[in-house]
């Protein structure tokens, strides 16, 4: 087999910009280790920048997006038991738009599936080779047939457990990571969201964040620490907590119900640099991690996506080489002003282990500053509705 790019990967960003390329008649193939129904099963992100919709829009796959998205002109933030508004449109003339990530990747699929079809899932054994020779290839299995791929290019879209990273010579990269001592237990709940925007919480108990996905699908997170178990959380003591978390006025009102998907997910800080090797390329989270505190993880995929795109276009249809060089530096520098922000916002909002009284009190004051301050603000609002890229 032959193809252009080769795309480890079938999550967002690999199909993203599976999406790009065959629009621009850029053959490729995405290798995906697990089913289709996995992929689009995974729970995770729920609220997208301004950039990431018009992404999803210039790749024709924002039908669905634009009848069941929920704009967002402003997030609710709260502290000592009181609320207040960030108003996003006001400040940035921008909004978010509340869809989740499960829902992008369904329309990646249907979309790719449809005009495409070059989307192998459940392969194994993935392995790009022959990255800094002129003919690079991948070799990976499927139904245990030893398979081969040559090509020009990969693009290394498999997540942060993914295989992409690993091959690039240890001594030529840098890591950076912050592990946090804590995680967020998240759960899906079939009931009325309890405020029609997102509400962040810093509280004595720890974070709590109240977010959703459409009028009856609510999605709530509360922190807990990095050793708590699932095991230890029925959704009665859940519902207790979060209620103890949110403000007086959401707490009253929070209408509960079964949880019907209930996980806890760690939070790091993570950026390898540099996010590109000879003819491998890093996207999304198999090059950085971002704490969800600042819904950035998704958003990420998304600007790398675009750069490495414009890249690879120029590549093959203007002969054109410069963006691919420059793809890494111009990534990271994005990267790093939204892994600032996610940082920023978790350590903000989260109770640290060790937390003294000086500490909770630099939070409020950071907090009771913000409320008061339209400088301030607008920091938090051009930050969270997305940085232009
Ligand atoms: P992904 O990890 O989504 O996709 C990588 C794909 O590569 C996967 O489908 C995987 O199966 C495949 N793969 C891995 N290894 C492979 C191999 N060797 N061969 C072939 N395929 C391979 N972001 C937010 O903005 N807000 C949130 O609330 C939020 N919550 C999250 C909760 C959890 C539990 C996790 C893990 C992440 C969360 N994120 C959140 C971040 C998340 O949304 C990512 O940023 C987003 O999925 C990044 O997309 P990709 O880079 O495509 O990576
Ligand atoms: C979500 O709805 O899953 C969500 C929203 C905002 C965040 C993190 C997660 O910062």
């Amino acid at each position: 087999m032959r193809t252009k790019v080769v795309i480890i990967g079938g999550g967002p960003s690999g199909l993203l910009l599976s999406r790009f390329l065959s629009l621009d008649g850029i053959d490729n193939i995405v290798l995906e280790k697990q089913s289709k129904s996995h992929v689009i099963g995974r729970i995770r992100a729920g609220v997208l920048e301004s950039g990431t919709t018009k992404m999803l829009q210039k790749a024709g796959v924002s039908g669905r997006l634009n009848k069941e998205g929920f704009v967002h002109d402003g997030i609710q933030l709260s502290f000592k038991n009181h609320g207040f508004r960030i108003d996003l449109k006001k400040l940035t003339n921008k909004h978010v738009t509340v869809y989740g990530q499960t829902e992008v990747t369904k329309d990646l699929y249907e979309k790719i599936e449809k005009e495409n079809n070059n989307i192998i899932n459940n392969v194994d054994d993935v392995l790009p080779q022959d990255l800094d020779q002129k003919n690079p290839f991948v070799t990976f299995k499927k139904d245990g047939v030893e398979n081969k791929i040559k090509c020009d290019f990969v693009a290394g879209c498999d997540g942060y457990h993914g295989i992409s990273r690993q091959v690039i010579p240890q001594n030529l990269t840098k890591i950076y990571e912050k592990v946090y001592p804590f995680g967020w237990l998240g759960i899906l709940s079939e009931t009325p969201p309890v405020s029609d925007e997102l509400i962040y919480a810093n509280h004595g108990n720890g974070f709590a964040l109240a977010s959703m996905r459409n009028s009856n699908l609510s999605r709530y997170y509360i922190q807990t620490p990095i050793t708590d178990k699932i095991e230890n959380w029925t959704d009665k003591k859940f519902w207790e907590e979060l209620k103890k978390r949110l403000p007086t006025h959401a707490a009253d009102t929070l209408i509960t119900g079964k949880s019907i998907e209930k996980s806890i997910a760690p939070l790091r800080s993570f950026v390898c640099e540099p996010m590109s090797w000879q003819k491998l390329f890093l996207v999304g989270d198999a090059a950085h991690i971002v704490p969800p505190t600042g819904a950035k993880g998704l958003n990420l995929a998304v600007s790398d996506v675009y750069y490495l795109y414009n890249g690879l276009k120029k590549h093959y249809l203007l002969n054109i080489d410069n963006d691919l060089k420059l793809y890494s530096q111009i990534a990271l520098s994005r990267v790093w002003k939204a892994i600032r922000f996610s940082w920023w916002m978790t350590t903000t909002f989260h109770k640290f282990p060790e937390q003294t009284d000086f500490d909770q009190c630099i939070q409020d004051s950071e907090l009771a500053y913000l409320e008061n301050s339209i400088a301030s603000q607008t920091v938090l609002a051009e930050n969270y509705v997305g940085l232009p890229f």
